[in-house]
């Protein structure tokens, strides 16, 4: 053994002293004192850093100035609203060609519709060829959005001309051939002691002679949709635009989130969405009950976008957002804490607080008295993702979207 390996020897066969010192509870009590050290720190710090955070966060004015409102609770999910996958049998169209195809028009076969880069377009089989475009480029982000337009509403007139409502430039009649476009309400106009704010769908009467149409908010904007719903603004009015003298007039005000809209075939009055109550209001435009309004549906599972007529004298409905029982809808359970809102607002962007809107994708077809007639649901969005409108054509059903980048075309013959 040489002189390495009789340390190593020696090292080895050290006899062991077990004793109630050990390096363990050494170890322990050395770790208990610096861990209390760090935790004193910690909390210390914490608090310092989060008194002022605190302070500051409360001082902070917040966006919004929201409305207790009072929403009943969402109806089960079962019967007429049972969930099914029937929306994901719908196709995608034009993926990645068309963004945000809010509504749908058609004239024959010719499918029109406005996206969110400010064009009017016609799609004609397999080709998507710009009409016209209301606004001025550049477009794509939140900043030039007004400048650049956004148009939601679509509808053709009696003389094939396109009406369209373009969320921050107002109402326009547009050529479908010439591409001719013609401004008929500009939002700079003073329209019962208010701008328009945020001009949202449109209806034509079958003589052209009125154009009835949404604004869903005096004070927000598009952009600020999130803020609207959140907020519970009543502000939303429903205007009337006469194509001879070219006056426009309020016939109703105080809808919280004016949004779809929608002649009854008397045309005497038109179905309203009022997106924020979950309810659809019919208000009487013309005849004897002139001013008047009533609620055509209350209490739906969702959030209404867009109304359209369906083929059988009942209305389609897209939901822009779900209101699932049993789940969770954020917009509910908020109503009654205006507190909660505000704070909420004051620590997160509308583009955070999107990530918490569930992709659940919703149409309701209605029968003629607001009854539930069917419904066609895709869970998490997977195919047909923030539906807006459902245009019935030729025995299928076309969803726009305020968001995607696609049309849906859904055959009603297989679901
Ligand atoms: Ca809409």
């Amino acid at each position: 053994m040489n002189e390495t390996d009789g340390l190593r020897f020696r090292r080895l066969n050290r006899p062991q002293i077990i004793t109630d010192e050990s390096q363990e509870p050494q170890h322990k009590g050395s770790s208990t004192y610096s861990g209390k050290v760090f935790r004193v720190t910690f909390l210390t710090l914490g608090s310092l850093l989060l008194f002022p955070l605190l302070g500051v966060i409360l001082l902070l004015e917040s966006p919004i100035h929201p409305d207790v409102v009072s929403l009943n609770e969402p109806p089960l999910m079962s019967d007429c609203f049972e969930p099914n996958f029937k929306l994901r049998q719908a196709e995608r169209l034009f993926e990645d060609q068309l963004l945000g195809p809010e509504s749908i028009a058609n004239v024959g076969d010719v499918i029109y519709t406005g996206t969110a880069d400010g064009k009017i377009v016609k799609i004609e089989g397999k080709h998507v060829h710009v009409v016209a475009r209301l606004g001025k480029p550049p477009c794509g982000s939140r900043e030039n959005e007004p400048t650049c337009g956004r148009p939601l509403g679509i509808r053709v007139g009696p003389n094939g001309t396109l009406f369209v409502a373009d969320a921050y430039l107002g109402l326009f009649e547009v050529n479908p051939v010439t591409g001719e476009v013609d401004n008929l309400v500009s939002t700079r106009q003073v329209v019962g002691g208010r701008r328009l704010s945020f001009v949202n769908d449109l209806d034509v009467t079958q003589d052209g002679r009125k154009v009835y149409f949404t604004d869903s908010s005096s004070r927000w904007q598009r952009r600020d949709y999130l803020y609207l719903i959140m907020e519970a603004t009543a502000d939303g009015r429903v205007l009337e635009y006469d194509t001879m003298t070219r006056e426009v007039s309020v016939l109703m005000d105080g809808l919280r989130f004016a949004n779809g809209i929608e002649l009854c075939p008397d045309e005497e009055s038109v179905m309203v969405a009022e997106t924020t109550m979950a309810r659809i209001r019919r208000v009487h435009v013309s005849g004897l009950n002139k001013g008047g309004m009533d609620t055509f549906v209350d209490n739906l599972p969702g959030f209404p976008d867009n109304i359209r007529r369906s083929s059988s004298g009942g209305y389609w409905v897209a939901m822009s957002a779900v209101r699932p029982n049993p789940g969770f809808s954020m917009v509910d359970f908020l109503s009654q804490k205006p507190w909660i809102k505000k704070l909420i607002f004051k620590v997160f962007s509308q583009d955070i607080l999107m990530k918490f809107v569930p992709r659940y994708s919703l149409v309701l077809e209605l029968w003629e008295n607001g009854s539930c007639k069917r419904s066609f649901h895709d869970p998490h969005g997977m195919v047909a993702a923030y539906v807006s409108e459902a245009h019935e054509h030729n025995g299928h059903l076309y969803l726009g979207s305020f968001r995607s980048p696609y049309l849906c075309k859904l055959d009603l013959s297989q679901v």
